[in-house]
C-alpha cells in the first residue's frame, strides 16, 4: 500500500506542476450549494456563461490537485453538505478536467470512462486515448491502456474491495488527469446511494425499459403469414396526450424496429419509414414468415421524453407451427453466412447485472481473422438482447461515438450489456461485412 500511495502522490504531483501554476487552494474555494439534479439545468458550470478553456481547473475539478492531504474535490468524498452533485449521465462519478469532464463508472467488467464535454454530452472518442494506474488495495499499482469501446474508455480491472485509480487521458491533445477511489462497484463520489440515476446506482449500465410515459400503436394491413403486408406504426404519449413527433437519430435512423416471434425463433431489425411527420405516423412493408403472435419492439429518441422503448403485439392470422422450446447454447462458436463466430462473455457465468460481450470473428472459409467488418449503422455491431419473459431487454450495441464510414474492425468486437434479472437470453448481434448484414444469435442463461 506504501507504494501505492508513492505513485499516486508522484502522478497527482506531475499532473499538477505541469498545467496549473496557481490552482485555486480548495479549502478557499467558494462552496457551491448543493443541489440535486432533479429540475435543474444540466450543470450550471457546463455551459457558455463562462469558459474553462485556459483556466485553472474549477475548484471542485479533481485533477491531481489534491495531494495536499485535502479530500479529492468537494463533491468527493459522499460529503453530502459539500457535494455539487454534477450530472452523471452513466450513473457514474464526473470529475472536471480542463474544459471537460470524465464520468467513471465502476462495474463488475471494470472501470469505465466517459469523456464529457462541459455540459456533460459525449464526446466522440476520436482523438481521445488514455491511460489508468490503478492500485487495488494491499498490492502493487497497474498500468492498463484504456480500450475505446463504443461511447466509452474500457479499462479491464477487477473491482473488487477498496482501490484508488488515476485516469490520464489525452483529449484533443490536451493532456488530463483525475482520481477516483473507490470499494467495489461504487466510487467515494458516488455517495451512499445515487437515487437520482434513473439506471440506479451506477453500478449498472444503462439497460432498456419499456416506456410507461409512450404507448405503441402497430397494425397491419391484410395481414396473411408469407404475404407483403404493410405495418402502420405510431406512438402514443400519455401527458400530455398526443402523437410522438419528436424523433431524433439516433445510430442514423429515427426509429429501430424489432420483430420478433413469441418462441423467440425469428428476429427482425427494421427501419420503417416516416408517413407523416407531423402526425408521427411510420409504415413498413414486411412479410411475417408464420402466423402466430410477434412482438414488435421500437427504439427511438424523442426531444421531449428521451430514449424510448415500446412494445406491442401482433397476431398473424392461421395456424402458427409448434414454438420452438428456448434452449441455452452449449457450443461457443457458430457459423452465420460464412462468418464464424465465437462468443464470451464476462464474467462466464452471466447473472443479473453488468455482463461484457465480446465477438471474435474469423471468415468461416479461410480461418483467417476478420478484419474487414464494415459499421453497419454506425457502430461495428448491434446487439439486441431480449428475456425469455419477451418484457425485459439490454441494450448492448455501442451506443455513442459512431465509427466513420471508412472504419473496418474486428476480429474482436466487444459490448456491455445490463442484464436486468436472471433467466434465458437471446442475444441478436449483427454484424457488417461486404455489404451485407449478418445476424448472429445466442441464448445464454444468467443465473
Ligand atoms: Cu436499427
Amino acid at each position: 500500500m506504501r507504494n501505492a500511495l508513492i505513485a499516486f502522490t508522484l502522478l497527482g504531483a506531475a499532473a499538477c506542476g505541469k498545467k496549473d501554476p496557481a490552482p485555486p487552494a480548495i479549502a478557499d474555494a467558494p462552496k457551491v450549494a448543493p443541489h440535486d439534479d432533479k429540475g435543474q439545468p444540466p450543470h450550471e458550470h457546463g455551459g457558455a456563461d463562462h469558459d474553462d478553456k485556459g483556466q485553472p481547473p474549477h475548484e471542485h475539478g479533481g485533477a491531481g490537485h489534491d495531494d495536499k492531504g485535502q479530500p479529492p474535490h468537494e463533491h468527493g468524498g459522499g460529503d453530502a453538505a459539500g457535494a455539487h452533485a454534477h450530472k452523471s449521465p452513466h450513473g457514474g462519478e464526473v470529475q472536471t478536467i480542463g474544459a471537460y469532464h470524465i464520468e467513471a463508472v465502476p462495474t463488475k467488467v471494470g472501470l469505465l470512462f466517459f469523456p464529457l464535454d462541459g455540459e456533460e454530452k459525449e464526446l466522440p472518442l476520436e482523438g481521445i486515448s488514455g491511460k489508468l494506474t490503478f492500485a487495488a488495495e494491499g498490492k502493487e499499482p497497474v498500468e492498463v491502456v484504456l480500450e475505446p469501446m463504443g461511447n466509452h474508455l474500457h479499462a479491464n480491472v477487477v473491482l473488487d474491495g477498496a482501490w484508488k485509480a488515476v485516469v490520464n487521458v489525452s483529449i484533443k491533445g490536451e493532456a488530463q488527469s483525475a482520481r477516483f477511489e473507490g470499494s467495489g462497484t461504487r466510487t467515494k463520489g458516488m455517495g451512499a446511494a445515487a437515487p437520482d440515476h434513473a439506471h440506479g446506482g451506477g453500478a449498472d449500465m444503462p439497460a432498456m425499459k419499456l416506456s410507461d410515459a409512450v404507448e405503441g400503436h402497430v397494425h397491419g394491413e391484410n395481414l396473411v403469414a408469407g404475404q407483403p403486408t404493410t405495418l402502420h406504426i405510431q406512438f402514443d404519449r400519455k401527458e400530455p396526450h398526443g402523437p410522438v413527433t419528436d424523433f431524433e437519430v439516433t445510430h442514423e435512423k429515427k426509429l429501430h424496429f424489432f420483430i420478433v416471434s413469441e418462441d423467440m425463433s425469428f428476429f427482425a431489425h427494421e427501419h420503417p419509414e416516416i408517413a407523416d411527420a407531423a402526425k408521427g405516423t411510420w409504415t413498413l412493408p414486411f412479410t411475417f414468415p408464420t402466423p402466430g403472435n410477434y412482438r414488435l419492439y421500437s427504439d427511438f429518441k424523442s426531444t421531449a421524453l428521451g430514449s424510448t422503448v415500446t412494445m406491442s403485439t401482433l397476431v398473424v392470422p392461421g395456424t402458427s407451427p409448434a414454438a420452438k422450446e428456448l434452449v441455452a447454447d452449449t457450443a461457443m462458436t457458430k457459423t452465420f453466412d460464412g462468418l464464424k463466430v465465437t462468443i464470451a462473455t464476462t464474467p462466464a457465468t452471466l447473472g443479473a447485472g453488468d455482463a461484457l460481450i465480446a465477438y471474435t470473428l474469423e471468415d468461416a472459409a479461410t480461418g483467417a481473422p476478420v478484419t474487414d467488418l464494415q459499421p453497419y449503422l454506425g457502430a461495428m455491431a448491434h446487439l439486441f438482447i431480449l428475456h425469455q419473459d419477451l418484457t425485459s431487454m439490454a441494450h448492448a450495441h455501442p451506443r455513442g461515438p459512431e465509427v466513420g464510414p471508412d472504419s473496418r474492425g474486428g476480429p474482436k468486437v466487444e459490448l456491455h450489456a445490463a442484464l436486468p434479472k436472471a433467466g434465458l437470453y437471446k442475444l441478436w448481434g449483427q454484424f457488417q461485412r461486404g455489404g451485407k448484414v449478418i445476424t448472429t444469435d445466442w441464448t445464454l442463461e444468467a443465473k
